[in-house]
């Protein structure tokens, strides 16, 4: 948090109390030495978590050891999303396209020391890594030099890939990440510090990827869904004539693969339904 000295006396102590709003705050005795106007940065200590809240709040008071002239400038609150919460054991499947020099994956810790790492890949292979951490907080990051994802419209000669996270235990996919993502895959995660609120559910908005696009022979259909869902995956030619119906059931997210020997050169609409969503995607065929 950043603090500022609006009053003609140097601020020398201060009592910061922050935590969750509405727990029991902690609180931080700040000493330094801070002239009329001047700011200083304070980096808090661990506090104690609950659940449910999502706002974060700080008060000041007993500025110099004293009562603070102008209290209505005391405290802050602010907004915080939670940090999506991985199982301990599952697996990282990352299929390379044409270009897998521009790839390489990362697994760093809290404090961002690289715990596992992958590079040098081979073209259009899929490798399934299963990973087995302990409790705490994680950073997952998959780098594209190229800066052109793993499938792009404007650059089909590169191929299409893919990166998801399944569970270690069944074939159930836990996350799907667009593989359009330009230059970067970036994800925090914890593992073991369950929120309890919206656990292995990664997105806050429904989401389809078709890819390749333009397609020539299998056409590759992600999903994530904000809640646990059953419904299908519609395909329709541009007249609307129904081409065919893939339905699921019981899904966060998934992974789907279209056969394309079913479709002939020609504009598709891929329309997801379940009894909360509808998203639609065009699809080139040639
Ligand atoms: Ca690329």
């Amino acid at each position: 948090m950043v603090i500022k000295n609006n009053g003609s006396t140097n601020l020398t102590s201060l009592s910061i109390s922050y935590g969750i709003t509405g727990s029991t705050l902690s609180v931080y005795n700040w000493t330094g030495v801070l002239k009329f106007g001047e700011t200083a940065t304070v980096e808090l200590d661990s506090f104690a978590w609950m659940q449910g809240a999502s706002t974060f709040t700080v008060n000041i008071c007993s500025p110099n050891g004293g009562v603070d002239e102008y209290a209505q400038n005391n405290t802050r609150v602010t907004p915080f999303t939670y940090v999506p919460v991985m199982p301990s054991k599952f697996v990282i499947e990352f299929k390379t396209n044409n270009y897998p020099y521009q790839n390489s994956y990362t697994l760093a810790d809290v404090a961002g020391n690289e715990i596992w790492a992958r590079s040098n890949l081979t073209a259009n292979t899929t490798y399934k890594d299963t990973l087995e951490l302990s409790d705490g907080c994680y950073i997952f990051k998959l780098i594209d030099t190229g800066e052109n994802g793993l499938t792009w419209w404007a650059n089909t000669s590169q191929g299409s890939g893919s990166i998801r996270f399944r569970s270690a235990t069944s074939p159930v996919v836990l996350k799907n990440f667009n593989s359009d993502f330009g230059g970067e895959v970036y994800m925090q995660f914890t593992v073991g510090l369950t929120s309890q609120v919206d656990d292995y559910i990664f997105t806050k908005v429904p989401f389809m990827n078709v890819y390749p696009n333009p397609a020539e022979d299998i056409v590759n259909i992600d999903f994530d869904l904000p809640s646990r869902e059953s419904g299908s995956i519609e395909v329709r030619d541009m007249y609307g004539k129904h081409i065919t119906t893939l339905p699921f059931e019981d899904k966060v997210a998934h992974h789907i693969v279209l056969n394309g020997s079913i479709l002939r050169t020609g504009v598709y609409f891929i329309t997801l339904r379940s009894g909360k969503y509808i998203v639609s995607k065009k699809l080139i065929f040639r």
